[in-house]
């Protein structure tokens, strides 16, 4: 039986990549004095790798080889990320950052049949208060009973921790719950945690490898009939 739906945020609630984190980090990078840019084609190389602080050590790793390290690294990347998630808050303020089609008609439909949901995501925990309360309202992070997020787990996605820890923490099974995600780290996270999934793709995950996914949609927009039936409307 149903009982939970757990959402990833970035890409999946809203189109947080494009417009939110890729703009914050080149902000930060500013602002530090750094000439790094980051553009959009570049980005979409760097999702590899999930988490912001793992990102620019991947970027340095990969991309920039010549940037001379400075000695107390952890320390700057850590500062550079915090500015980033500072302008990243700037961004969800100004509320330019709309949530994904169907996804507030799919949230309130699930609040209205008592479905238990959670946030499932490696971003950072401000950063969802940010997206929510700039876009649901500014109580809608109570109607998630968990928001798994962060550095809670130190394996971020594509391991599983993230959702064997949320699904711990609500005290639920893998078959009692829907992952609703946007890319193949995100996939390959929900589905090492035995959890279904259905994907949204977006610009930069339409060529990901879904083919573990229960169900791969261009948005939650149009079937919201098919969403009433998973939460159990055929049943009355
Ligand atoms: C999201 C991410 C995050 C954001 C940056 O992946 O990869 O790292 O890009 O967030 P998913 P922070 O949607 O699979 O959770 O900078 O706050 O780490
Ligand atoms: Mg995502």
């Amino acid at each position: 039986e149903l009982k939970a739906l757990l959402f990833d945020v970035d890409g999946t609630l809203a189109d947080t990549e494009r417009d939110g984190h890729r703009p914050a980090f080149n902000m930060a990078f500013e602002a530090a004095g750094l000439d790094w840019n980051w553009d959009e084609a570049l980005y979409g190389e760097l999702l590899a790798v999930t988490g912001g602080k793992e990102r620019i050590k991947y970027y340095l790793e990969k991309f920039n080889t010549d940037f001379e390290k400075p000695e107390n690294f952890d320390e700057f990347v850590k500062g550079l990320h915090a500015s980033k998630t500072e302008f990243y808050n700037q961004l969800m303020a100004e509320g330019r950052i709309p949530l994904r089609p169907g996804v507030e008609r799919l949230i309130n439909e699930a609040r209205d049949k008592n479905m238990r949901m959670a946030v499932v995501t490696t971003t950072t925990p401000s950063n969802v208060t940010a997206l929510l309360t700039n876009t649901l309202g500014a109580d809608s992070e109570s109607w998630f009973e968990v928001i798994a997020a962060g550095d809670i787990v130190p394996a971020k996605k594509p391991a599983p921790d993230i959702y064997d820890w949320a699904m711990e923490q609500m005290d639920l099974k893998p078959e009692e719950c829907i992952a609703f995600e946007d890319s193949e780290n995100g996939i390959k996270s929900s589905v090492a945690a035995k959890v279904k999934t259905i994907i949204t793709i977006n610009g930069y995950t339409q060529n990901d490898d879904f083919s573990t996914a229960d169900l791969v949609l261009d948005n939650m927009g149009e079937p919201g009939q098919s969403f009433k039936v998973l939460m159990g409307d055929s049943h009355g």
